[in-house]
Parts: C-alpha cells; sequence; structure tokens
C-alpha cells in the first residue's frame, strides 16, 4: 500500500497531464499531443532494421503498437516520478517536468513544427505536476491525521477513501479530455473542393475479371479500402485555402500556385497502380486508382531547370521530403501532381489536396503526399526522409503477381473454380502470368482487360481441383519478356521479391 498509491499518483499525474495535453492539441495541432509527438520522434530514430522488423510483424497495426509501448514506458517513468515523490515531492516534480519537457522538445523539433506547438506539452507539465502534488497531499494529510488521532485504522480508511475519490475523479477528468480532443481533431475535415474535367482523359475502365471470377481484387481499388502508409501519427487536414505548392531550387523561374491556380492548369487523367516498397511477396500494399492531376514535366517546363540537378525533391507539409530521380519524371510518363482520385478530391488520407503520383516507382520516391514543394536539387546536396535512411535511391517497381483466390490455407470445394488474382510491371506492362500446380508445369493464365502498362492485369485460370492439399505458385513475366525474380527479398532496400506459394485443401 505504501508504494501502491505514491505510484499510482505518478502514473494518474501522467495520465492527467496527456489527457489535458492531448485536449488543447485537439484545438492547436494534433499531431502537437505529448504522446503524438514523442511517437513521431521515435519512428524518425528507429533504426532501419528495427523499423521493418516492426511493419513485418505488425503491419497496419505498427502505429497503434508504437503509441501503446510510448504511453507503457511513459506510464512507468511517471510511476517512478511518484515513488521518488513519496520522500521528495520537488524530485517527483523535477522528474514529470523532465518527461513533458522532453515531449514538447520533441513537438518542437518536428520539420514544420511552430511555437504553438509546445504548449500541449506545457498544458501537460502543468496539469501533471498539479495533480501529483495535490495527490501527494491526500496521502499526506492522511497519514498526518492517523499518527494524531491515533486511531491509525480509521484514519487510513478515510486516507485510502479520500485518495480513492481523488484518483477516480483524476481518470475521470481524464478520460473526458483525452476523449474531447480525440472528438475535436476527428471532427476536422477537409474542405470540399470543385475539380475541373480532364482536359486530357482516360478511356472508361472497362469491366473487370471480378465480375465472372469470384475472389478476384476488382480493376479499380476503391478508395476506401485503397492501402495507406505513411510516417504520420494524425493524419495532416490541409486548409486548402492557404495552401501553396512552391517550385524552387535549380531553376530559372522560381513560382507558387494556389490550389486554385493549380487546378486550372490543363489537367490529365490516368490510370495507374500504386505499390509500397514495403510490400512483401503476396502482400496487400498495392492498390489501383484513376488519377486527376497537372502533369510534373508541365510544371518543371513552366519553371525552367536550369544547371544539373538530378532530383525531384518535394516536400509535404509536415517537412517529410521524397527524392524522385529527375531523369524517370523527364522520360515521357505520366508522373503528375495529381488533386483527384477515382472520380473526386483527394481524400485527407491520401494526400489532400495534392499529392505526387510517379508510374513504376515505389511510393517511398514518388508519391509524396500533401505535397507542398518540389525542389529541383542534387541527391550529393539533398538526401530525402528514407534515403539517409539508406534506402534505394532509383526504386522502379518489381514485377509481381499474387493470387488472391483461392486465399491462403483456406478450404474449398472439390471441382470446377478458378485460381486468379492480379500481377503488375508497372511501365513496363504485364506480359504473361503462369500459374503452376503442385509440381506440375508453369501453365499459361487468360488475363483481364488491357489498362495499358501502367496497370496492374487481372488473371485467371480455370481449374478442376481435385481432393487433398495443393501448392499453387504464381509468377509474371513483362512485356519485353523478362520474368519476375525469383530470388526471395525481404523489402529493404529496393523492394520485396520471390514467387508467392499458396497452400490450400480441396474437399
Ligand atoms: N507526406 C508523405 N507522403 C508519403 C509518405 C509519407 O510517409 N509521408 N509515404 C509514401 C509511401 S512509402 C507510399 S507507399 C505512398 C502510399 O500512399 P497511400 O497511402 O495513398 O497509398 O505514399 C508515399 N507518400
Ligand atoms: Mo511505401
Amino acid at each position: 500500500m505504501t508504494r501502491l498509491r505514491p505510484a499510482l499518483s505518478g502514473i494518474l499525474a501522467a495520465i492527467a497531464g496527456i489527457a489535458a495535453g492531448h485536449l488543447v492539441a485537439g484545438f492547436l495541432d494534433p499531431a502537437a499531443s505529448p504522446v503524438l509527438a514523442v511517437g513521431s520522434t521515435v519512428i524518425d530514430l528507429t533504426p532501419t532494421p528495427l523499423k521493418e522488423w516492426a511493419i513485418a510483424t505488425f503491419g497496419t497495426n505498427d502505429k497503434a503498437v508504437l503509441q501503446g509501448s510510448v504511453l507503457i514506458v511513459t506510464l512507468a517513468l511517471a510511476a517512478v516520478a511518484g515513488l521518488v515523490s513519496r520522500r521528495r515531492l520537488a524530485i517527483g516534480v523535477g522528474f514529470l517536468v523532465l518527461l513533458t519537457g522532453l515531449a514538447g522538445a520533441a513537438a518542437l523539433l518536428r520539420p514544420a513544427a511552430r511555437p504553438v506547438d509546445a504548449v500541449p506539452a506545457v498544458v501537460a507539465m502543468a496539469v501533471g505536476v498539479a495533480t501529483l502534488v495535490w495527490l501527494a497531499r491526500l496521502t499526506r494529510t492522511a497519514s498526518g491525521d492517523a499518527a494524531r488521532r491515533t486511531a491509525r485504522a480509521a484514519g487510513a480508511t478515510s486516507g485510502r477513501r479520500g485518495f480513492l475519490a481523488g484518483a477516480l475523479g483524476v481518470t475521470a477528468l481524464s478520460i473526458l479530455a483525452a476523449a474531447g480532443g480525440q472528438l475535436r481533431s476527428g471532427a476536422q475535415a477537409v474542405k470540399k473542393v470543385v475539380l475541373a474535367r480532364p482536359t486530357d482523359p482516360a478511356a472508361p475502365l472497362p469491366t473487370g475479371l471480378e465480375s465472372t471470377v469470384p475472389g478476384v481484387s476488382p480493376l479499380r481499388t476503391p478508395t476506401a479500402s485503397f492501402y495507406r502508409v505513411d510516417t504520420n501519427l494524425t493524419v495532416p487536414k490541409v486548409d486548402v485555402d492557404s495552401w501553396t505548392l512552391e517550385v524552387d531550387g535549380m531553376v530559372e523561374r522560381p513560382f507558387t500556385l494556389t490550389f486554385a491556380e493549380l487546378a486550372a492548369l490543363p489537367l490529365i487523367e490516368r490510370d495507374i497502380t500504386m505499390t509500397c516498397v514495403s510490400n512483401e511477396v503476396g502482400g496487400g500494399y498495392i492498390g489501383a486508382a484513376r488519377w486527376l492531376g497537372v502533369r510534373l514535366a508541365d510544371l518543371l517546363d513552366h519553371a525552367g531547370v536550369t544547371g544539373s540537378p538530378d532530383q525531384v525533391l518535394s516536400t509535404a507539409v509536415d517537412g517529410f521530403t521524397i527524392s524522385t530521380p529527375l531523369a524517370v519524371v523527364r522520360d515521357g510518363r505520366d508522373a503528375m501532381v495529381a488533386i483527384g482520385m477515382n472520380g473526386t478530391q483527394l481524400t485527407d488520407v491520401h494526400g489532400f489536396p495534392a499529392r505526387l503520383i510517379t508510374p513504376g516507382l515505389y511510393g517511398f520516391v514518388g508519391a509524396t503526399k500533401w505535397l507542398t514543394k518540389l525542389t529541383l536539387t542534387t541527391y550529393a546536396a539533398e538526401q530525402a526522409y528514407w534515403t539517409r535512411r539508406k534506402w534505394a535511391t532509383d526504386a522502379p517497381i518489381k514485377t509481381s503477381a499474387r493470387i488472391d483466390t483461392p486465399a491462403p490455407l483456406s478450404t474449398i470445394t472439390a471441382g470446377r473454380t478458378a485460381i486468379g488474382g492480379v500481377a503488375w510491371a508497372q511501365h513496363r506492362g504485364v506480359g504473361t502470368v503462369e500459374v503452376k500446380i503442385d509440381d506440375g508445369p508453369w501453365q499459361q493464365t487468360r488475363l483481364g482487360p488491357d489498362v495499358g502498362i501502367d496497370y496492374w492485369r487481372q488473371w485467371y485460370l480455370p481449374w478442376d481441383a481435385t481432393p487433398g492439399l495443393h501448392r499453387l505458385s504464381v509468377r509474371a513475366t513483362d512485356r519485353a519478356g523478362r520474368l519476375q525474380s525469383s530470388d526471395r527479398a525481404t523489402p529493404f532496400p529496393d523492394g520485396s521479391s520471390g514467387i508467392q506459394e499458396v497452400v490450400v485443401t480441396v474437399a
């Protein structure tokens, strides 16, 4: 009991501070909430192998695991602060000040931080310290009473009651504050914008195989199920009215556009399949969508590239950066600053109001979300986020194929069925897709509609499934006749490779 109460006081003080900071951050800048600010800093400081392990182990839950870990470590340290304050309140208080000070520093050291980003941590500090001092008093008064009255048992009981009431009060207020902050940041929605029709539209999308082969990924990925990958713990909600796109660096005429100015430029519409470099063989970090935007080459021509830059360094509103090889964006492909996805404006999650899309390259070298600046520079002069973390600078998407149906380790009924899925070889185009059943020969599959070399291709193979356990493999060849690599490679540093194998039971 003597230890439990002080430790609990420290934990409650931290919870109260964190909750109050979260509430205030909901009004100022959700990303500056103490736990999120520390979490973001941890993400940036995590060595690449550990990050890879986390993504491989926790998948899209990696962020929840990270925030949970930050919270647990913080509460453990706060418990220590509470224990220390039993003897020396000033030292316990100092410890809390240090913890919240670190959170403040984390918020201020974010690339695009503003001075107000320190406010949530300062509030957390004040509320945390006040709570600790108050709970310490409650505890002390109780034991003091006990000594004076000599009725120790009775005193301890009333002290315990007082502390319990205080603890419950702190917990309830903290829950309210945290929920308030959460509601407030969740309620922030991006503005609706009206987009013009493309001057260079895409052809209507053909009917996909999903209508005839159940289980095959739809030809176009609905935005709501499109994968999401970024370093952000909170989704930036960009104010489109004050947003600008700046083009600078090694150019003759640097310029800045408002969203209205950008959206008034000639717009192209293209079907492009995006893939994340962290996608494992057979994985889901891939999506195919219709993008609307301004050709990147047009913007670069307008600025007039000068000198010999070799990269386009793009910067997001939160300071995150991506390097795209200049030679790639100028080789005629439809790299664009996209403002529309699947017929409407970009959603906040996918980069509203504007993002980069570079056909053929993994997202980390060509798909900057919440884009705000394009700088013509050299790899020698400036390095982007992932480049500094030793990922590849030139990262074309590797040819690969995935079995969507039957699902891995599933049980299906014997008889006529189909093996089906998608294959991709962006900017080279899928030539053929072959499937192997057990140790049989590689068999040609039938391909779905052709939506161009930057888009994935659906495929299927009719199969008369016989009872038993079966091993299915798939491989793709691009249009130049190059077979996908069968060497097993993990994502770091330039994308996974290998043949997907699926085991199914036929009953
Ligand atoms: N601002 C910003 N843009 C970003 C990232 C990021 O972390 N921050 N991640 C990139 C990566 S690794 C990929 S794969 C794509 C994913 O885009 P999506 O979430 O719209 O699918 O965004 C890219 N653009
Ligand atoms: Mo990615």
